[in-house]
């Protein structure tokens, strides 16, 4: 899964995954709609209450894309799927969510044979106000400091990672500000995810145009999945034109 990412990040210039919540009631119609739209799924959500084994067959069933895991916790792991952001929370307050959750859940994952993709979480403002800020206990980044984002970029890349999500949270109020974007990619080897709050293919084509490799949207999916065609002919149209 991460080649077929990198691929799609080589010859399109970015990459739209579509989040669904599997605690999302209506996660087959959502499938259904994004199914032609997105590259790939990615599946999770910070309060895990489901029965994940089933709705991650479904999806896959429905879809045919790959999946990818995006735990909340230990207990977010699933062998339907194709793969998992193996994820360290880099600025939590708390060692369980950037080293004891992701240490809990290794061997799991090594036996059921999911593919790990090493990522590494940021939380930006207003990251404290979401859901993830709140369970993870993100000693959020401020917005007005994008430095300070690529600077965790930049020591996620030292460690060995090669993805780095810049997280505004699920539902945030404003997406993280496109100088963080860019100043991550600036100073950092390493392929950039961005998501939370985005919900506007304007907003998707800027953040692409100043360097995110990968856009996600779960809101906007769950509350409108007719909208991602129109992102996705953003995303692709600003990835082209960033490879020119
Ligand atoms: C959350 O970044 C994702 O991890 C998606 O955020 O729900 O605001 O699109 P939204």
């Amino acid at each position: 899964v991460e080649s077929y990412m990198n691929d799609i990040i080589a010859k399109e210039g970015a990459a739209y995954a579509v989040l669904i919540d599997p605690d999302e009631k209506n996660y087959a119609e959502i499938a259904e709609k994004v199914k032609d739209y997105a590259d790939v799924i990615i599946i999770g959500g910070s309060i895990g209450i489901c029965d994940l084994d089933k709705i991650t067959k479904d999806i896959k069933e429905i879809t045919n894309l790959p999946t990818i895991l995006f735990p909340g916790n230990v207990d977010g792991i699933t062998k339907e799927a194709d793969a998992l952001f193996y994820m360290t929370l880099m600025n939590s307050k708390n060692t369980y969510w950037t080293i004891t959750a992701p240490t809990l859940g290794c061997i799991k994952i090594k036996k059921e044979g999911i593919e790990p993709i090493p990522m590494a979480y940021i939380g930006i403002e207003p990251i404290q106000n979401t859901a993830v800020g709140y369970v993870g206990e993100v000693n959020a980044i401020p917005s007005a400091k994008p430095e300070i984002a690529a600077m965790y970029c930049l020591s996620a890349s030292y460690f060995g990672m090669r993805w780095a999500y810049l997280e505004a949270g699920s539902g945030a109020k404003f997406p993280v500000s496109s100088k963080a974007i860019a100043t991550a990619k600036h100073l950092a080897d390493i392929n950039v995810i961005v998501g939370g709050g985005i919900r506007d293919p304007e907003t998707a084509f800027e953040k692409v145009m100043y360097g995110a490799d990968v856009i996600v949207t779960g809101t906007l999916t769950e509350q409108n999945p007719d909208a991602v065609k129109e992102m996705r002919n953003a995303i692709k149209k600003a990835g082209l034109k960033k490879l020119e």
